[in-house]
């Protein structure tokens, strides 16, 4: 977007926002009844309507109000739709927007949104004073088409929490298979390299501002741990030896009674796992998806190794060491094409640990970005010099408050929403999301 002259750049919000829009429909309204959508099939997740009318809202609230000062739509159910007004177990409970209120709902605030985009002042060029921060390059356009791939993937979520028939799509669409690894572990040298971004149009204030962090030798996984790395622990016993897990884990542990990852179930000596409704083999060579924090923790301290810091992630996906440069996505500044990742739900499962050759880092690590997101050691809070922007509720409330971050974005991850220094977080005992880990060790 900083590129773009401003009507390349009008045509560019506009077309993301109908394809993300197209995204929305295909897992709701496209494949789901109304009783379906007003539903909660579990209480960790929100009825799908809830999630579609929301990401509508925002959009009024942004795109309309703040950014074109155009009058409110329906301001009298903005209530209904702060996230922070209702826990997702008590909406279904709420007098929603039933399925086709909301899509017409929906349909008159994008109406708007394209009318007002005709007259937003956008730069004429690079930083242009006259553009307020708020429009700088498309950023809140950026930060709503970013809002809504992340409620498409939490839509997902609860569709993989759902019981019923299938509806999505069974695609297979794997790439070629993994190639033999060189090396399980990569050795990053000591040194110091930028963690963040001060620079990159539509990236979100937690992701500010760029700093220097100076970080000791440590070897991280080429690649995301594998089900076969992750069955050997459970059956080597780890669910059942409490010196492996913190004391916060082993508490979930002994709570919840679990001993595999989510939707994992044996049945006549076999591991099966359910995905969307069907029921298959588990793949071997896939990374590891529905564990928590502390199962990711657990695994490692069994393994001899420990989770990478957030800071040691992103080095090893984002430094080039040569050009002592950052890197917007771990092969260079290029967006992701067909031949470097597993995002933008293509595929409706994570990739075997070693694809994606041409996605490697300067340092040689692969599948950084997409297949799973990764838990990594570090809480959640603000980097120094922080400021919230444009609003406390998208990260700041969340800082240090126990939520550990994920990095590097997952199968169902849009590019959009998807680069470096993206930062997502999570209660470290949350299943529902599409994580797995990688490992890392001091060196
Ligand atoms: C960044 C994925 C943790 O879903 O809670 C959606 C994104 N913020 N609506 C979340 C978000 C407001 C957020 N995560
Ligand atoms: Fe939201």
């Amino acid at each position: 977007p900083r590129t773009l002259a401003p009507d390349a750049l009008r045509q560019h919000l506009a077309d993301e926002l109908e394809r993300v829009r197209g995204r929305s429909r295909g897992l709701t309204t496209d494949v789901l009844d109304e009783a379906e959508l007003l539903a909660q099939h579990s209480r960790l997740m929100s009825p799908l309507v809830w999630d579609l009318a929301h990401v509508g809202n925002y959009e009024e609230l942004w795109l309309l109000r703040e950014a074109a000062g155009v009058e409110a739509v329906r301001p009298e159910i903005d209530d209904l739709y702060d996230a922070f007004e209702h826990p997702r177990a008590t909406r279904p409970q709420l007098p929603l927007l039933r399925p086709d209120e909301a899509g017409d709902y929906l349909a008159l605030v994008r109406r708007k949104v394209l009318d007002a985009l005709d007259d937003l002042p956008l730069e004429a060029e690079p930083d242009d004073p006259a553009v307020p921060p708020l429009l700088r390059h498309g950023f809140v356009h950026g930060m709503v088409l970013q809002h809504e791939h992340q409620h498409d993937e939490t839509m997902l979520a609860t569709h993989q929490l759902r019981r019923g028939t299938p509806v999505l799509p069974a695609t297979d669409r794997l790439p070629a298979p993994a190639a033999l690894l060189r090396s399980a572990e990569v050795v990053v040298p000591a040194g110091p390299f930028t963690m963040g971004t001060s620079d990159d149009p539509w990236a979100l204030d937690n992701e500010r501002p760029a700093h220097v962090v100076e970080l000791p030798a440590y070897a991280i996984d080429t690649v995301p741990v594998s089900n076969a790395a992750y069955r050997a622990f459970v059956e080597a016993g780890g669910y059942d030896d409490e010196r492996l897990w913190s004391e916060a884990g082993w508490r979930w542990r002994c709570e919840s009674g679990k001993r595999a990852p989510a939707f994992w179930f044996r049945e006549a000596g076999q591991w099966l796992r359910r995905r969307f409704g069907r029921v298959e083999e588990l793949p071997d060579a896939e990374p590891v998806q529905h564990v928590c924090f502390h199962e990711a923790e657990a695994w490692c301290r069994w393994a001899g190794r420990r989770l990478p810091t957030e800071a040691e992630w992103e080095k090893a996906a984002s430094w080039d060491p040569d050009a002592q440069a950052k890197r917007r996505f771990p092969w260079g500044d290029e967006p992701p094409g067909e031949e470097h990742a597993n995002l933008g739900q293509v595929r409706y499962r994570p990739t075997e640990a070693g694809s994606w050759p041409a996605g490697a880092s300067a340092y040689g690590v692969l599948q950084l970005l997409g297949d799973v997101w990764e838990w990594t050691s570090t809480e959640f809070t603000g980097y120094p010099g922080f400021r919230a922007f444009p609003y406390a509720e998208y990260s700041e409330v969340f800082f240090d408050d126990g939520y550990r971050v994920l990095r590097g974005g997952c199968w169902a991850t849009d590019p959009q929403a998807c680069r470096t220094t993206f930062r997502n977080w999570d209660h470290p005992i949350r299943r529902q999301v599409f994580a797995g880990f990688r490992s890392a060790r001091d060196a």
